[in-house]
């Protein structure tokens, strides 16, 4: 028999853990499932050398609890993941929501049943579990991408991904190692591999933009005064286009309101306080081609200043739209290329394949005792799409999403009801401050969820026309950016074969206005249906 709860989360994560914490606060019976043996899920995973935050950890964090808030202490600037993870545990703990989550279980199958507006999940060990609603807290990136090279059963060395790395670690001293991927992963590894290994070679199909991060610990006092008027950065964050940035303010002119001369020194300046606020240097670096240019231009003076080989700076130089694809943050990157134990191997003519011994590109092979595949995430839909979700009258969400995901408002998908995703796409997601949409999402189904049962509603499902129109919406917005100007796993673009749709929505705050008044309007451009007791008694 199948056990009965409310509802059932897939994933402890931020997501997850905040959703059991929430709906438990409303009074429902809730089950979490998380394939890892412990909460945290990105940085439960992604265990590389260097793994970090790009946004900073004041700003990455919990808003929700304010003792959480203020008891806990961050060390450095952009928190790297042993960190990370150990906050989570300290919420796991703090809040006790260990007891309601079965770690090491992946949920295989959801499938609705209209006649109850129930749902049934299975798990990989068997256990079936009946619930009114389905949160898929399943992430953003969790289902790593490893491209089936040539050869790729060949090779008798170790093979790692970034993604998926090994709880104990890895030792490269003295060893050949190789990394395939330029990307956030690799850039953050490559610094910290570089040091440990007897000789480190990147293979790169695409040079990245990367900036650094000017990672350093935590000035307590600097620490001690966000603290003492944290709602106020929480509730500016929230204002911001990307939820996070409120520490420094927003620039106030365009790049061509200034000299030359006086660009230069403003693009120097957001240089060195590092991070992605080198975006901000103007008010139209991020949005606007001919300002991007003179951005883009500044880093790649930089490439060539840092890097002392000039074919190997060259090499390292991207000529795209800088943050089109994930801008990239990072600690002595180039700099990693003045080693005289680090070799670049470019691969954008040449793709590579997999020897017993290595990797073969553009006729050479590479020895190699291990290789590390940084090559990124089957990322959105991919988690979701390996589970055989099934709505009302079978359908599934894979047929659903055939030519690309389709959602209304990022949070549900016609034809399932009472299925919520958290960060899904259509939603703000990564191009935003992660946890500050966890909360906004996990709080609007919370109290969606409260509705239906306050108002005797069995299922609530999002209208076809909703999600045409919030499809068309996305784009348009989109549309209005710079992301289509390059391939990027926004688009999907990374894994052969997988629809070509710009999958996050840009911009938090008017997202979070739509939502708020979508709840506030009874669930506008979505479709309610009645407990059949409510509809008998009527
Ligand atoms: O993955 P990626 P990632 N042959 O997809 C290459 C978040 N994150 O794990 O650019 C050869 O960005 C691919 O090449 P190309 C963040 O949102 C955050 O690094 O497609 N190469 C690329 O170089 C980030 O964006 C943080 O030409 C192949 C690399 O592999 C997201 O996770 C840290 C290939 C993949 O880069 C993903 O980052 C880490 C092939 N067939 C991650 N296929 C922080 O918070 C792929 N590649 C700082």
């Amino acid at each position: 028999m199948a056990d009965q709860v409310d509802v059932v989360v897939v994933g402890a994560g931020f997501a997850g853990m905040y959703a059991l914490h929430r709906l438990r606060g409303q009074g429902m019976t809730t089950r979490v499932f998380e394939a890892g043996d412990g909460v945290g899920g990105t940085w439960y995973w992604n265990r590389y050398p260097g793994a970090r935050c790009d946004v900073p950890s004041l700003e990455y964090s919990y808003s929700f609890d304010p003792d959480l808030e203020q008891e806990w202490e961050w060390t450095e600037r952009y928190a790297g993941q042993p960190e990370i993870l150990r906050y989570a545990n300290h919420v796991a703990d703090r809040f006790d929501l260990r007891r309601d989550i079965t770690f090491s279980t992946r949920v295989l199958s959801a499938h609705y049943d209209e006649a109850s507006a129930r749902w049934t999940v299975t798990t990989d060990g068997g256990r079936v579990v009946e619930a009114r609603a389905v949160i898929m807290a399943t992430g953003c990136l969790s289902t790593t991408n490893t491209p089936q090279f040539p050869g790729m059963d060949t090779y008798t060395g170790p093979t790692y991904h970034t993604g998926h790395w090994p709880h104990e670690g890895v030792d490269f001293a003295g060893r050949r190692v190789g990394i395939v991927g330029t990307g956030s992963s690799a850039i953050q590894a490559i610094p910290v591999i570089a040091e440990q290994a007897g000789h480190l070679t990147v293979f790169q199909r695409s040079a990245q933009y990367t900036l650094p991060a000017k990672n350093h610990p935590l000035d307590p006092a600097e620490q001690a005064a966000v603290k003492a008027d944290y709602r106020s950065l929480r509730e500016r964050n929230r204002t911001m286009s990307g939820g996070y940035g409120a520490l420094l303010p927003l620039p106030d002119r365009s790049a061509f309101d200034v000299s030359a001369e006086q660009r230069r020194a403003d693009f120097e300046r957001q240089w060195e306080i590092g991070g992605v606020y080198f975006l901000r240097t103007y008010t139209d670096t991020a949005v606007k081609k001919d300002a991007n240019d003179l951005a883009a231009a500044f880093v790649r003076e930089k490439i060539h200043q840092i890097v002392q080989d000039p074919a190997t700076a060259e090499a390292l130089t991207p000529y795209t739209t800088i943050g089109c694809k994930r801008i990239c943050i990072d600690s002595g990157y180039f700099e990693t290329y003045n080693r005289s134990n680090v070799t670049l191997v470019d691969i954008s003519r040449d793709p590579i394949e997999l020897t017993p011994a290595g990797i073969r590109t553009g006729g050479v092979e590479h020895e190699l005792d291990a290789i590390v595949f940084a090559t990124g995430f089957d990322a959105m839909t991919g988690t979701l799409m390996r589970i055989d979700i099934r709505g009302r009258d079978g359908a599934t969400l894979r047929d659903a999403w055939e030519g690309g995901p389709r959602t209304y408002l990022g949070l549900q998908v016609p034809g399932f009801p009472n299925l919520f995703t958290v960060t899904g796409p259509g939603s703000p997601s990564v191009l935003s401050n992660m946890i500050v949409s966890i909360e906004q999402h996990v709080d609007w189904i919370t109290d969606c969820l409260v509705y239906l049962r306050d108002h005797g509603v069995a299922a609530i499902e999002a209208d076809e026309a909703s999600a045409d129109a919030w499809v068309q919406h996305v784009n348009g917005v989109a549309d209005q950016t710079l992301y289509g100007t390059c391939n990027s796993w926004y688009l999907g673009a990374n894994i052969p074969g997988k629809p070509r749709v710009f999958m996050p929505l840009p911009g938090l705050p008017p997202y979070i206005q739509i939502c708020d008044e979508v709840a506030a309007e009874g669930y506008r451009g979505f479709t309610l249906t009645p407990e059949p007791a409510a509809v008998a008694g009527d």
